[in-house]
């Protein structure tokens, strides 16, 4: 009797499970069966790929993320001071106003634009907190789509892959104008300027302010001044994105000069913020966007529309990134220890670079590696071939994305030999 109960109890639970796995199996199919897997990220799916890899020696060179001279990630001395300031007033976690805190989005705007800029003056920017950068392009975009209508926007080739995507995600027409030249590794000015006086009259042109990812070449001052009068001259309306603020010259002010120039020539340009690189704040999400509108009212009018944006999308943004910028930009003493930061970062970055040439040339190779050095910022594009790119991740363990394309901050002295040993041997 017992054992027959048993054999009943065993008989109900197997076909429960039969019944279990059928129903998880229709549910699997039912919904979701046409929807196609998608390819890994191209940048955030090498660092998947690298912590994949077991191999002692790897090298993480895809992310744009600074790392210290032990290779770790970064807490800036001048954040974790702010830190010690916010935790100490007890703050409460309301929610904060849909286009962030005014002390934020004031103080952004004039590490942008300047102290004494007019627009600041005017009162006509209608500035708002963003999720980080990507949020500001994608708001700002989204911004153009809506209230701008059916124009072109133009971008730099080759520029960061997000930005087509963002573009193909909201349906907007993008092309591209020539910006670098292969050959020299260096800027295409004369390509630049002849395709963008071919651009339609109206067209959104997009501008990286500094540090230009991926290629690491930024016009010179005077060639950002011929630029400006270009696009003046086409009736362009100018998209700047600046991620890199301070990490192109280690100066926040000289790496804001293009900005500056267009506002000064009298655009009313927009602007893509980030305090992911040169705040170290990358997970938190502080950015901005900043449209400047000519006049106070017309200010008020365009803020109006990106709150009842920002409203449908995510409500209002999050608090704590945004805290420790405006901690910090708004103490002078704090202000001046995070400047101090920043340059630190920039000179360990100019220092891996000198490192990196004279390591691949060290070992003995035979083509030209100045550009290591000439380029700025976070990147180098260091001219490997696709294939020599597979070779260094397959042979070598060191990551990469497959334009060539080195984040110089990945690099420390632990492993900039290797890496440029590693260089030599897949391009000799
Ligand atoms: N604009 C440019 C030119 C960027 O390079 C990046 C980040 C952003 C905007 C957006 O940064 P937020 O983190 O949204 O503020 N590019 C890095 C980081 C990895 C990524 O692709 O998001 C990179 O490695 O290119």
């Amino acid at each position: 009797m017992a054992h027959a109960l048993k054999n009943l109890s065993v008989q109900v639970l197997k076909n429960n499970n039969v019944e279990a796995i059928g129903a998880a199996a229709a549910r699997a199919s039912h919904w979701w069966s046409q929807v196609q897997m998608g390819p890994p990220d191209v940048i955030l799916g090498i660092t998947e790929a690298y912590k994949r890899d077991t191999d002692s020696r790897k090298v993480n060179l895809g992310v744009g993320a600074y790392r210290d001279d032990n290779g770790q990630p970064f807490v800036l001395p001048s954040v974790k001071k702010a830190e010690e300031v916010l935790y100490g007033k007890g703050l409460n976690h309301e929610y904060a106003p849909i286009g962030g805190e005014a002390s934020y989005t004031d103080a952004v705007a004039k590490l942008a634009f300047g102290d004494n800029s007019p627009v600041l003056a005017e009162k006509s920017n209608a500035t708002v907190q963003t999720l980080s950068g990507t949020g500001a392009l994608r708001l700002g975009f989204e911004f153009l789509v809506k209230h701008y209508g059916d124009k072109e926007v133009w971008m730099p080739n080759p520029t960061w892959g997000n930005h087509p995507q963002i573009c193909n995600t909201l349906k907007i027409n993008h092309k591209k104008y020539r910006y670098y030249d292969p050959k020299t590794c260096g800027l295409d000015f004369q390509g630049a300027l002849e395709d963008i006086n071919k651009i339609p009259d109206g067209s959104v042109i997009l501008l990286h302010a500094c540090a230009h990812n991926p290629t690491g070449v930024d016009p010179n001052k005077e060639q950002w001044k011929e630029l400006s009068q270009l696009i003046k001259k086409k009736h362009l309306f100018p998209f700047f994105d600046m991620a890199y603020q301070g990490f192109a010259t280690g100066d926040v002010n000289n790496d804001a000069f293009a900005i500056r120039q267009f506002v000064q020539d009298g655009h009313q340009v927009m602007l893509a913020q980030s305090f992911a690189k040169n705040m170290g704040l990358y997970g938190e999400r502080a950015g901005a966007l900043t449209i400047c509108c000519g006049d106070e009212k017309t200010a008020s009018i365009i803020m109006s529309q990106l709150k009842i944006m920002i409203r449908v999308m995510y409500s209002n943004p999050p608090l704590y990134g945004a805290r420790i910028v405006q901690t910090i930009l708004n103490d002078q003493q704090l202000k001046e220890h995070w400047l101090k930061d920043v340059k630190l970062m920039a000179d360990r970055i100019i220092t891996m670079r000198k490192e990196l040439r004279k390591g691949v040339e060290g070992a003995g190779s035979k083509l030209p590696w100045q550009h290591i050095t000439d380029q700025i910022g976070m990147f180098c594009f260091t001219g490997l071939k696709p294939e020599q790119v597979e070779k260094l991740t397959k042979e070598h363990h060191i990551y990469l994305t497959k334009d060539g394309r080195i984040s110089v901050a990945g690099l420390c002295n632990k492993n900039v030999h290797y890496v440029a040993e590693a260089i030599h041997k897949v391009t000799a």
